[in-house]
């Protein structure tokens, strides 16, 4: 059922669904629906008319109160002492109910459709954010934003690296059945494609009318194959195709819808490279090797701008998946002063073998480039505001999978990137799939606020649908969930139904590695690639850091848990994990 958020009638919904409790034990047994009243269609003076007669009628069957419903009192006495009132106000708010849950009689949005920015960081930790905690980090636009909007505290990346997160991000499917579950690439550029026959976010946007911009790094096809940009529903391109290429901020090229243009970097800084023979790593003038002029986040930040300028009449979609704060540390050097300013003790990361590139001052540039993004972000909504759209703009903010892993490039201690979480980018422990995630939407979601639900990354397709108007086009085989009901300001905390039943990882790399969550509960095995393995259990209200298994103490939800693994697991062949029963291919 494709449902969309009531607003303007909240006083209305609290009280139907206080009555609709206290009569039926949940709303619902009440119609044998899920019927949460601010999931009815969006307002229409008819709509809230209907919804207005179903409140007073089951409110008085159920004997609640009236007075705020300004109903003449003889009225009340009247219909709240007569059965026969009150069976027909059963009736009718049941089958009226549960007609406009199911959408009989669709009518289109009131108001113009929202425009949407979905803004996705690269390798960011949950804790690399000040409004998540960070202390090191200034991150001053983003904590503004997080102020104007909410911040979900438990969202889940799509997957704990790159590629198969994004493809859970633009299916909404999840990873056990999405069609991209590792890196895998595809030479000579670019990662294993999205098949033709995938829908993604961006084509239903790009149907129901939406302008729909990508610029950044794609990573689900390379340049050609059916899996490129232009082909799974943008009308715009620019920025990397390949995450290998994007492994340098100084590319010497760039793409620009399916057409190579060169950058003045002359010859490209290469993303992996050590120190020149015989350079002295104590001397800043040895790593002028990994500097150069033509900053390719500049280049997309500039694209991205232009294209809202372009699009401002609407509806527009930009996609903004940013290749910050992914190694190598590539940052012009005048924007590391800040940091410099602050005399940590930083010493060089230096490197003489293959690996990322060496930094004289690799804390200051990492910090630097967080903030760099932070900027990005504040520019991006300055410019909404400039065009006068803010207000009916969905800005949607996160990242792809955990920090780094690389501890050597990164000092994830000293920055406690993922806080007290468990794990790193490749796990699918807490650090290396939770991350930080904020929604503003002016007049929609309450500025300030917060929600614990648990979501992934699989719930955006069906939430922008649904944001969009075009909840019905949601395809069925998407596994995410609408999170409008959570997000907006309709939302009654602690209803029924607020739980999310489960959600569900693997991941094929590193080892290959599976876990569910549901309620307090994570369920996770590792090294499934060299055959089956034990389930840990960590009761994560508990123990956040996942650092005591209690699976022995609960061999009956375990037994839940890895029944939801076996039935969520669909079987790959392109991306086989041989301890969940797949065929491996033959060598
Ligand atoms: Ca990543």
């Amino acid at each position: 059922m494709h449902v969309r958020t009531l607003s303007g009638l909240p006083h209305l919904e609290s009280t139907v669904v206080a009555t609709g409790i206290a009569r039926f034990g949940s709303p619902e047994t009440a119609c044998g629906l899920w019927i949460q009243p601010h999931n009815l269609p969006r307002q229409t003076s008819q709509t809230d008319f209907q919804v207005a007669l179903i409140v007073m009628l089951v409110s008085l069957s159920a004997g609640g109160d009236t007075h705020a419903m300004n109903i003449p009192s003889f009225c009340c006495s009247w219909l709240r002492h007569s059965t026969l009132a009150a069976s027909f106000a059963l009736s009718f708010a049941v089958g009226s109910l549960a007609a406009l849950a199911h959408g009989d009689e669709p009518r289109p949005p009131a108001t113009r459709p929202p425009n949407v920015v979905l803004i996705v960081a690269d390798d960011l930790g949950y804790r690399e954010l000040g409004c998540f905690g960070q202390e090191k980090i200034r991150t001053p636009r983003l904590d503004a934003l997080a102020s104007e909007g909410m911040r979900l505290t438990r969202h889940y990346a799509g997957n704990a690296v790159c590629a198969p997160s994004r493809c859970v991000l633009m299916t909404g499917k999840h990873p056990g059945h999405a069609i991209v579950r590792d890196n895998k690439s595809t030479p000579p550029e670019g990662q294993y494609p999205i098949p033709a026959a995938e829908v993604t976010l961006a084509e239903l946007l790009h149907d129901a009318g939406y302008a729909t911009g990508a610029f950044g790094k794609w990573g689900l096809g390379g340049p050609g194959s059916p899996g490129e940009p232009l082909r799974q529903g943008f009308d715009r391109f620019f920025g990397y195709n390949c995450q290998a290429h994007a492994h340098s901020y100084y590319p010497d090229y760039l793409w620009d819808n399916d057409r190579r243009i060169r950058l003045e970097n002359d010859p490209a800084v290469p993303g992996h490279a050590g120190l020149a023979d015989g350079a002295d790593p104590a001397d800043p003038r040895s790593y002028d090797a990994f500097k150069g002029c033509d900053y390719a986040p500049d280049r997309i930040y500039e694209a991205a701008l232009a294209f809202l300028r372009a699009e401002k009449d609407g509806p527009f979609f930009l996609y903004y998946p940013s290749i910050i704060p992914h190694v190598a540390l590539h940052i012009p050097d005048d924007e590391l002063t800040p940091y410099l300013e602050l005399g940590w003790n930083d010493p060089p990361f230096t490197r003489t073998g293959g690996g990322y590139t060496p930094h004289f001052t690799p804390r200051a540039a990492y910090a630097a480039m967080i903030s760099r993004l932070d900027r990005e972000v504040g520019g991006i909504l300055d410019e909404l505001d400039t065009l006068g759209v803010a207000d009916n703009t969905l800005v949607i903010f996160t990242s792809d999978n955990g920090a780094t892993h690389l501890n050597d490039e990164v000092d994830v201690d000293f920055f406690a990137s993922v806080g007290e979480l468990r794990g790193l980018k490749g796990s699918l422990y807490e650090g290396g799939i939770r991350v930080p995630a904020i929604v503003r939407w002016p007049g929609h979601v309450a500025a300030g606020s917060e929600s614990p639900f648990i979501s992934g990354f699989e719930d955006w397709l069906p939430t922008i649908l649904e944001a969009a108007g075009c909840g019905a086009d949601i395809p069925a085989e998407v596994d995410g969930l609408s999170l409008m009901s959570q997000i907006t300001e309709d939302n009654v905390p602690g209803l029924p139904g607020s739980q999310r039943p489960f959600l569900y990882r693997e991941f094929a790399g590193y080892g290959g590695q599976q876990c569910v969550l549901a309620g307090r509960w994570k369920a996770i095995r590792q090294q499934l690639r060299k055959g089956p393995a034990p389930t840990e259990l960590y009761d994560l209200e508990a123990d956040r850091s996942e650092a005591h298994d209690v699976a022995a103490e609960h061999p009956n939800i375990v037994k839940r848990l890895e029944a939801l693994m076996t039935r969520e697991h669909t079987p790959s062949s392109t991306f086989p994990i041989a301890g969940l029963g797949d065929e491996l291919p033959a060598r």
